[in-house]
C-alpha cells in the first residue's frame, strides 16, 4: 500500500459506474495491494460482492480465517456490523478490519442494547443470586459490548451450528441460561434439547421483570430474550406446506433463526454452512426448499443445477443490511486502501475486547 497525502475518494464518485468498470476497478485495486489484503465474504452476501471474496462463509469461519491470516495487514469484511467487531476482537493488532458500508448492521443484534441487557441482569438479580444460578449466552450476531458481558459474567457466545454444545456447558455450570438476542435460536435449540416448555419464558427488556411473574422467574432454566432477525420471521407455516402440496418429495431445510412453528415443520435445521453442506451432497435430481437469505438461496440454486433448489417463500426479501455492501462500496473501499486510505475501520476499545474475547474462546474451546 503506497501512502499518499491526498483525501480519500468520495463515495459519491462510484455510485454511477457501470457493473463492468466496477467489476474490473476493484479487481485492479487487489491485484495492485496483493498479499496485503483478504476480502471475506459472508454467505448472505449479493454475488457482485461475493465475486471478489478470497473467502466465502459463516461469520465464525471468516472471523477464524482473519485471525490465522495474520500475514494479511488489511481485511475487507463483506458482512456486516457485528462480524467485523468479531474479526477485529480475534484478529492480532496488527491488522486493519475494514467494513465497506458502515451503515450494514443487524435488526437483531440491535434488539438487545448493552444497558437494557445490565438492566436485566440487575433485575434478576433482585429475585435470586445471579451470578451463581444464571449464565449468560450471547448470539455471535450481537454487538461487541454483549459479548463482553458475557465474558466477564462467566458466560460464553454461540454461533447456530454450536448453540446446542454451548446450551449443554452453559447448564451444566448453572441452573438457567439467559440467552440473547435471538428468542428462536434459543428456543429451537431447546426444544431439539428436550426442555419442557413450562420451563422457558420470554424476557421483554420493555417490560417490569421481562413481563414474568417471580414464579415464572424462578421455575425457568431458559430465559430467552425477545428479539429476532427481521428476515428469518418472515418464513410461515403455510409457506411449508404449500411446498409440500406442490413437492411431495421435497426436503425442507430451514436456518433456526425461524420461529418454532417454522422449524417444527421442516425436515432438517441448520446454520447456513449446514444447509449450503447438506444441499451440496445431495443426490441430484432431489428437490429443496430452502428458508434463509435470499442472496445465498439464489447462488445454490445456481450452483446446484442438478437439483431443483427453491426459495421457501416468495414473499420474504433478502436482508436489507447485509445488501448495504454493494459493488460501489466495496469498489471504493479497496481503491481507497490501495492509495493509502483506510475507510470505514471496526475497532473494538480494548477493554471490551479483553472481555468479548474471553466469551469467544470459551465457546471455541468446545466446538
Ligand atoms: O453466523 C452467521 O454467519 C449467520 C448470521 C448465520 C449462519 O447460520 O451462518
Ligand atoms: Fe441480522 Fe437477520 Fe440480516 Fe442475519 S439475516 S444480518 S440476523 S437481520
Amino acid at each position: 500500500m503506497k501512502s499518499v497525502a491526498s483525501l480519500p475518494r468520495p463515495i459519491a464518485e462510484y455510485q454511477t459506474l457501470s457493473a463492468e468498470e466496477l467489476f474490473a476497478r476493484t479487481a485492479a485495486a487487489k491485484r495492485a495491494l496483493g498479499d496485503q489484503v483478504m476480502v471475506l465474504g459472508h454467505n448472505y452476501q449479493r454475488d457482485e460482492v461475493i465475486e471478489h471474496a478470497d473467502v466465502r462463509g459463516d461469520s465464525l469461519l471468516l472471523a477464524k480465517q482473519a485471525a490465522e491470516r495474520a500475514d494479511r495487514p488489511y481485511v475487507v469484511f463483506c458482512g456486516v456490523h457485528f462480524m467485523a467487531e468479531t474479526a477485529d476482537i480475534l484478529s492480532r493488532s496488527n491488522q486493519t478490519v475494514i467494513l465497506p458500508d458502515l451503515a450494514a448492521g443487524c435488526s437483531m443484534a440491535d434488539m438487545a442494547a448493552i444497558e437494557q441487557v445490565d438492566q436485566c441482569w440487575e433485575s434478576l438479580g433482585r429475585l435470586l443470586p445471579v451470578e451463581n444460578t444464571v449464565l449468560p449466552v450471547v448470539y455471535v450476531n450481537s454487538a461487541a459490548v454483549l459479548k463482553a458481558f458475557c465474558g466477564e459474567h462467566g458466560g460464553i457466545t454461540c454461533t447456530s451450528s454450536n448453540a446446542r454444545a454451548v446450551m449443554e456447558w452453559a447448564w451444566a455450570r448453572r441452573e438457567k441460561i439467559l440467552f440473547f438476542p435471538d428468542e428462536h435460536l434459543g428456543r429451537n435449540t431447546a426444544n431439539a434439547m428436550g426442555v419442557p416448555r413450562e420451563r422457558m419464558i420470554v424476557w421483554d427488556p420493555y417490560l417490569p421483570n421481562g413481563g414474568n411473574t417471580r414464579d415464572a422467574i424462578h421455575r425457568a432454566t431458559l430465559i430467552l430474550w425477545k428479539g429476532h432477525c427481521s428476515v428469518h420471521q418472515m418464513f410461515r407455516p403455510a409457506h411449508v406446506d404449500y411446498f409440500r402440496r406442490q413437492y411431495p418429495d421435497g426436503i425442507v431445510i430451514v436456518h433456526p433463526e425461524c420461529h418454532e412453528d417454522v422449524v417444527n415443520k421442516a425436515d432438517l435445521v441448520g446454520s447456513t454452512e449446514f444447509i449450503i453442506r447438506t444441499v451440496r451432497s445431495a443426490p441430484p435430481g432431489t428437490t429443496w426448499a430452502v428458508g434463509t437469505e435470499l442472496n445465498l438461496v439464489n447462488r445454490l440454486k445456481r450452483e446446484q443445477a442438478d437439483k431443483r433448489v427453491l426459495f421457501l417463500s416468495s414473499t420474504v426479501c433478502q436482508c436489507a443490511t447485509m445488501f448495504r455492501i454493494d459493488a460501489p462500496h466495496l469498489c471504493w473501499a479497496m481503491e481507497n486502501l490501495a492509495e493509502g486510505h483506510v475507510v470505514n475501520r471496526i475497532v473494538v476499545p480494548e477493554d471490551e475486547k479483553a472481555w468479548a474475547k474471553v466469551a469467544l474462546d470459551r465457546m471455541m474451546e468446545i466446538s
